[in-house]
């Protein structure tokens, strides 16, 4: 074993032990491992794609915005002991959709984990970009703010938040699953014709001023309201009031998206308050909301969280079902915008995944 390898299984058995972060704790890391780890994570990343190509099952996971316990929660290793940790973790694949960090109490602590995850077992962890993954956003939504706090010189931690975005400017965009589902972070995009313009995509993108499709896939939503006036024939773009960038997109821009792409099935997050969704071998797929109230930092959310204990039963046991290639429409969930930016949208919104009537 390598060096920098001893030191990530060394990182990963501090984050697999509660003692060391449940009842409020914070992981202790040194700044230089934290260094290693952003260094070598940009060193896979970017030989790897920007479009993730991959066969279900697998589970994918919407905004986590520092919800550390949710996040173990997720991936169901905090319970079993560590050699069963290991082994039961690598047989399941999670690509995970975006928002790490910011919001809630534990930033540091899930990118962490989530960056050694995805370098201990490249071909089961895959992390696409979200908004928050952006140095315009993550220096005021509380990730600088929490490195500025956590690290004895405020310089360590402004260097150490410039490490994290260095790695975010490599992070994938989109991710397909067997062929037929499309995930991002925010959405479509008028400029998206082909597979192609996805795998396209160069990186290092440090400002979605650099890419407009990139902007689009991070930043867009769904219509609001899905209100009658909503539903076109036409496939529409129109400006998104509500994020001051980027579009939002119609029914019909969804249908017309899969018709050029030979895709059924839009998975998105960027709206969402921590959803899981699971999609089996034979295209079938659960949507698991995230029971229970999530941390977040002072002036966020007034939400405490009041479990004393974390267990898989704490997921809602009705999941939504659907079949990747049957389903016409799925749920997804709104997440909670920032505060000044939030709006009047109703808690769900629907997406249709037909085929494009030509
Ligand atoms: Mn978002």
């Amino acid at each position: 074993m390598t060096d920098k390898k001893a030191s990530r299984v060394q990182m990963l058995e501090r984050h697999f032990n509660p003692s060391n972060w449940k009842n409020g704790r914070s992981i202790g890391y040194t700044i230089e491992e934290l260094s290693t780890l952003t260094d070598d994570a940009i060193e896979m990343l970017r030989r790897g794609p920007s479009l993730i190509e991959i066969e279900a099952p697998i589970t994918v996971v919407g905004d986590l915005h520092g919800q550390y316990e949710d996040l173990m929660r997720i991936l169901m290793i905090h319970e079993t002991k560590k050699e069963k940790k290991v082994l039961e973790f690598t047989g399941r694949k999670f690509m995970f959709l975006g928002d790490y960090v910011d919001r809630g109490l534990y930033s540091l602590e899930c990118i962490a984990l989530l960056l050694n995850l995805m370098l201990h077992y490249p071909r089961h962890v895959f992390l696409i970009r979200g908004n928050h993954e952006m140095a315009k956003i993550n220096h005021s939504y509380g990730f600088l703010d929490d490195l500025q706090r956590r690290f004895r010189k405020e310089e360590d931690g402004t260097r150490l938040w410039m490490m994290f975005n260095d790695a975010f400017a490599y992070f994938p965009v989109a991710g397909l699953i067997g062929k037929k589902v499309l995930c991002m972070h925010g959405g479509l995009s008028p400029e998206l014709k082909s597979l192609d313009d996805l795998r396209k995509i160069r990186r290092p993108i440090h400002s979605v001023e650099e890419n407009s499709l990139v902007a689009d896939l991070i930043w867009s939503d769904p219509d609001p309201g899905r209100s009658i006036a909503t539903i076109s024939s036409t496939p529409r773009f129109l400006r998104n009031k509500t994020r001051g960038l980027s579009f939002t997109f119609n029914n019909s821009a969804v249908e017309a998206t899969h018709g050029r792409l030979g895709t059924v099935l839009i998975v998105r997050a960027h709206q969402n308050k921590g959803c899981v969704l699971d999609i089996r071998k034979d295209g079938k797929f659960s949507l698991l909301q995230l029971s229970g109230k999530r941390k977040f930092r002072e002036g966020e959310d007034e939400e405490e969280d009041t479990r004393a204990d974390y267990k898989l039963s704490e997921f809602d046991e009705k999941p939504t079902s659907g079949s990747v290639e049957k389903t016409q429409k799925m749920k997804t969930p709104k997440e909670k915008r920032p505060k000044e930016k939030r709006s009047k949208e109703k808690k769900t919104s629907k997406e249709k995944s037909k085929q494009l009537r030509k």
